[in-house]
C-alpha cells in the first residue's frame, strides 16, 4: 500500500476544509531572481486560500474537487519521481493519455521538474505513435493501462526506459509510484530559452516536426492573454472557466489551462466535449474556450439561452475558422459576441479581437495582433503588401517557437532571411489593422479543431491493397467545418469498395483523419504538369454534407 492509502486519496475528492480562509499563504517555493520556469509562474498566481478549489470534475462519476493545495502537493509528488529517475536535462516525457486532472497535474510536474512536456493525441494508433516516440527519443512514456502492451513495446524498442500507465480513473503505475514521493518539491531553475514543451505539428509538407517551445514562449503568451482578455482579479469577482478542451494541443493545454491558472482561477473540467453536459454548466461560469464545432454543437442545445449565459463574460474561438452564421447565431441567442482569436503550435496565440468594447469584435476576422507580436502580410517573392492585399502571414514575437526538434534545415525553410517565421497562412490586416484569414499555402484541412495532412492520410490509402493512388481533400461539414474526404484509384484488374477502404484506415490512423467517405474513380484529374487538381475534387464533392 501506498503511504496514506494512495495518491493523494483523501485529499483530491475531498470538500474544502470548513472554516474561515486562511490569512496568511504558505511560503511559496523560493526562487532567485532568474527563476523562469513556467511553473514557479503558475505557482505563484495560485490563490492565498489553498485550500479553496482549484478544479472541479463534471463528468467523473462523481463530481471531485481539487483545492489549490492538492494541486501543488500532487505536481510535486509527481516531479519528484521524475526527479528520483534522475534523467538528464531536457529530457522528454511523452504522455499518451486520456485527458484528466492528472494529466494535466502531470503536465506542470513535467514543468516544475524541469523536463520538456511531449503531449501526444490520445487518438493516435501505433504507426503514428511509433514515429513520434522514434523520433523525440522521450525518457518517459506514460499512456493509458489498456494500451501499455503496444506502447511499451514501441518506446522501450526506441530506447525508452521508463514507462508508466495513468488512467482516466485516477489508477495506473504512475500515481501509485508518485504516491509514496515527499509532497514538496522545489522547481528545477530553469531560463526563458529552455525548452518547456514539444507540440508536433505537420507545419507545410512532409512528416511531423515537433515545434520546441520555451517556458519564456509560453509565460509571456500566458500574461499577454491575462492582461488582454481582462482575466478578473478575487476582488472584481473572479472567474470561472470551463475547460471543455483536450490538453494535447495548443488551446486547451496551455491558452486554457495557463489562463485560469495564471489568474488563481476556478475550473469547470470535462474529460470530454458533451453540449448538454457544458450548457447546463454556463449558469456557474464567467469563460469559455472552444473550437468552432463546439459553438455548433451548443447552438444545438435548447438549454443555451441569455439566462443561462448571464454570468458569462468571455466566449473564445480559435483554431479554425469561425462561420460567421455561428458568430451571428451566437449573439442572438445569447447576446454575447464571440471573441475569435487566431494561432498555431509553432506560435501559441498571434491576434485576438479585442475584449472591450465587445461592439469592435468583428465576425470573420481573428482581430489585431496582440502585444508584442509582429504580423505583417507578404507576396510569394517577400515583398510587403498593402493594406487589403492577400498574401502570407509572416510572424515575429516573444511567442514564436524556437525551431523545429533536431530539424534545423526545416526550421531554416520556415523563416523568412529576417527572421520571421512563416505560417503558412494566407490573409489581409484591412485599414483599421485587422487581420483575416482566407486560406492556407500549406495542404492542410481543419476537422473540429485537428488538424489533418491530406499526404499523410494518403500516403496510408495508398499502402492498402488494390489501390494505385489517391487523393485527399476537405470539404465543408455543418459539424466539424472540414471533413475529410478521399478519392480512390485501383490498381489495373482491382476492385474497390470505398467503405472497406474507410473500415481499413480505422485500424491504422487517428479516428479523426479517417476520411468520411472514400470514392473510387478510374483516375484522378490532373493539370498539363501533371498535377492533381484537387480544386476540381473539392468542387465536385462540395454538398456532400449539405444539411
Ligand atoms: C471526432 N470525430 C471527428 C473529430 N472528432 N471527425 C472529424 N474531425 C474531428 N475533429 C469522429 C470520430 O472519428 C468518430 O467517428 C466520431 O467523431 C465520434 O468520436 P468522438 O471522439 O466521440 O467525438 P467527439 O467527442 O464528438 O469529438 C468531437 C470534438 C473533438 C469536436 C469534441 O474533435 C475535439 O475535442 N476537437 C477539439 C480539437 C482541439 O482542441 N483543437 C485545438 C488544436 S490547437 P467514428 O466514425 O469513428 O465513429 C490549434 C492552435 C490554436 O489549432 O489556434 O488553437
Ligand atoms: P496547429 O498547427 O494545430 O497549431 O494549427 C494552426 C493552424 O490553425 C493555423 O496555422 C491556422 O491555419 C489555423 N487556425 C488557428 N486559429 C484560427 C482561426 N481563428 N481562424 C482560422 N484558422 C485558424
Amino acid at each position: 500500500m501506498a503511504p496514506h492509502g494512495g495518491f493523494l486519496t483523501g485529499e483530491v475528492s475531498r470538500q474544502p476544509a470548513e472554516g474561515p480562509a486562511k490569512k496568511n499563504p504558505p511560503a511559496l517555493p523560493h526562487t532567485t531572481m532568474t527563476q523562469a520556469n513556467l511553473f514557479a509562474a503558475l505557482r505563484a498566481a495560485f490563490p492565498a486560500d489553498l485550500d479553496s478549489v482549484a478544479i472541479e470534475t463534471a463528468d467523473t462519476p462523481v463530481p471531485l474537487l481539487y483545492t489549490w493545495r492538492d494541486l501543488d502537493r500532487g505536481t510535486a509528488m509527481l516531479a519528484n519521481l521524475l526527479a528520483s529517475l534522475a534523467l538528464p536535462a531536457g529530457s522528454r516525457i511523452a504522455v499518451h493519455t486520456e485527458k484528466s486532472v492528472e494529466a494535466l497535474m502531470l503536465y506542470l510536474a513535467v514543468l516544475r521538474a524541469g523536463h520538456v512536456h511531449l503531449p501526444l493525441n490520445s487518438a493516435y494508433q501505433a504507426a503514428e505513435l511509433e514515429y513520434f516516440i522514434r523520433n523525440a527519443e522521450p525518457a518517459v512514456v506514460v499512456c493509458a493501462g489498456r494500451n501499455f502492451g503496444w506502447v511499451s513495446k514501441v518506446a522501450f524498442l526506441a530506447g525508452t526506459e521508463h514507462v508508466y500507465t495513468l488512467n482516466e480513473d485516477r489508477t495506473g503505475t504512475l500515481l501509485d509510484r508518485a504516491a509514496y514521493q515527499p509532497d514538496t518539491h522545489q522547481p528545477a531553475q530553469r531560463g526563458a530559452d529552455d525548452l518547456a514543451a514539444i507540440l508536433y505539428t505537420s507545419g507545410t509538407t512532409g512528416r511531423s516536426k515537433g515545434a520546441m517551445l520555451s517556458h519564456g514562449n509560453l509565460l509571456s503568451n500566458a500574461r499577454v492573454l491575462k492582461d488582454y482578455w481582462a482575466w478578473r482579479s478575487a476582488e472584481e469577482g473572479g472567474d470561472v472557466l470551463i475547460h471543455a478542451l483536450p490538453i494535447f494541443h495548443v488551446h486547451g493545454l496551455f491558452v486554457a489551462s495557463h489562463g485560469a491558472l495564471l489568474n488563481g482561477s476556478r475550473m469547470i473540467w470535462f474529460n470530454r466535449f458533451d453540449a448538454r453536459a457544458v450548457a447546463a454548466r454556463l449558469p456557474e461560469a464567467t469563460v469559455f474556450m472552444g473550437v468552432p464545432t463546439l459553438y455548433v454543437r451548443l447552438l444545438g442545445e435548447a438549454a443555451l439561452t441569455r439566462a443561462a449565459c448571464a454570468r458569462m463574460r468571455l466566449f473564445v474561438s480559435g483554431s479554425a475558422p469561425l462561420l460567421i452564421e455561428t458568430f451571428r447565431d451566437w449573439q442572438a441567442r445569447t447576446g454575447h459576441t464571440i471573441l475569435e482569436r487566431y494561432g498555431m503550435s509553432e506560435t501559441t496565440m498571434l491576434t485576438s479581437n479585442p475584449y472591450r468594447p465587445e461592439s469592435a469584435r468583428r465576425g470573420g476576422t481573428v482581430g489585431l495582433p496582440l502585444p508584442g507580436v509582429g504580423l505583417r502580410v507578404h507576396d510569394a517573392k517577400g515583398r510587403p503588401l498593402a493594406a487589403g492585399e492577400i498574401g502570407g502571414i509572416e510572424v515575429k514575437g516573444p511567442n514564436v517557437f524556437k525551431g523545429y526538434w533536431r530539424m534545423p534545415e526545416k526550421t531554416a525553410d520556415e523563416f523568412t532571411t529576417d527572421l520571421w517565421f512563416k505560417t503558412g497562412d494566407l490573409g489581409f490586416i484591412d485599414g483599421d489593422g485587422y487581420v483575416t484569414i482566407v486560406g492556407r499555402s500549406k495542404d492542410l484541412i481543419i476537422s473540429g479543431g485537428y488538424n489533418v495532412y491530406p499526404a499523410e492520410v494518403e500516403g496510408y490509402l495508398n499502402e492498402l491493397p488494390g489501390v494505385a493512388e489517391s487523393a485527399v481533400v476537405g470539404v465543408p461539414h455543418p459539424d466539424f467545418g472540414e471533413a475529410v474526404v478521399a478519392v480512390a484509384v485501383p490498381r489495373a484488374g482491382a476492385k474497390l469498395d470505398g467503405v472497406a477502404l474507410v473500415a481499413a484506415l480505422k485500424h491504422k490512423i487517428a479516428n479523426f483523419k479517417v476520411p468520411k467517405q472514400v470514392f473510387v474513380q478510374p483516375d484522378l484529374p490532373r493539370n498539363a504538369m501533371g498535377k492533381v487538381q484537387k480544386n476540381l475534387l473539392r468542387e465536385q464533392h462540395q454538398a456532400l454534407f449539405k444539411p
